[in-house]
């Protein structure tokens, strides 16, 4: 049967049906799409039932036996105690809120509304925001390309701006939107500033200021920013903004980076 679904979803060529081992999450704690899935393990109260493991366990993303269970080679992954192979942080999360929807907090809105808002919220992070994220951190094909991705990223903040109700992504209820924005939040609040001028990416976005502020005060929020906010310093102590060639395409006035 899990092997079946595997398949038919087209992931997991060689699935391990054990029964009833202990989930695993695959990912590590700069992974900001990872964390997503990890605050809400931790805020349903799920770590006796889903252990978080690097994917180096199985020698790395591009390993046979990862690209096995996962061939996009990315992270985060979720091994369900079934053993099917489950990848695509928004996916995992929703399976998470389903599968455990009697333990802990339901993290799913109340009303039809709050629920649009929270999943457009997310529809706009994933779809928009994260295929560009990377012109943050990562060697680029062209200075355009980078100067493009940071304008998008702008772009979408005020975008976020228009939907975010406050004090959470959806008003008054803790969701799974919350979850998946935060951790990107983290990397925006670090690396714009610090490399690419930017005085506060909160500024004239009060509603995601107060929204930011929140998330800071959940014993969770805090617990993930320290460990993303942890894993970009390791970055910056390896000198990965100059490596990339990244402080040198910003160095280039010619194009626009701090909005
Ligand atoms: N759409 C995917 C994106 C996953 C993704 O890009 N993950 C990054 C880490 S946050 C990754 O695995 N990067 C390594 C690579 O692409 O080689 C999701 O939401 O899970």
């Amino acid at each position: 049967m899990m092997l079946a679904q595997a398949r038919s979803i087209g992931v997991g060529r060689r699935t391990v049906c054990s029964i009833s081992a202990k989930a695993k999450l695959y990912e590590v704690p700069v992974s900001n799409n990872g964390a997503r899935n990890r605050f809400i393990i931790r805020k349903k109260g799920l770590e006796g039932i889903i252990d978080v493991v690097s994917p180096q366990t199985i020698g790395g993303l591009k390993s046979p036996e990862y690209l096995a269970l996962n061939p996009q080679g990315k992270m985060p992954l979720l091994v369900t105690e079934e053993g099917w192979p489950l990848p695509e942080s928004e996916v995992i999360s929703q399976y998470l809120l389903d599968k455990y929807a009697g333990h802990g907090p339901s993290l799913v809105a109340s009303t039809p509304e709050g629920r649009a808002r929270a999943n457009l919220a997310t529809r706009i992070h994933d779809v928009y925001i994260v295929p560009v994220q990377g012109c943050m951190y990562r060697t680029m094909d062209s200075i355009e390309a980078r100067a493009k991705g940071i304008e998008q990223i702008a772009f979408q903040l005020d975008v976020l701006e228009g939907i975010v109700q406050g004090p959470f992504v959806a008003g008054s209820e803790l969701t799974a939107a919350d979850a998946a924005l935060f951790p990107t939040f983290v990397f925006f609040e670090f690396i714009l500033p610090t490399y690419f001028g930017w005085k506060d990416v909160f500024a004239g976005r009060p509603k995601l200021k107060a929204w930011w502020e929140t998330m800071m005060k959940d014993p969770e929020g805090a617990k993930i920013y320290e460990e993303v906010r942890g894993g970009l310093q390791g970055w910056a102590n390896n000198n990965r903004w100059k490596d990339q060639g990244i402080v040198d395409h910003v160095a280039n006035t010619a194009y626009k980076w701090a909005y």
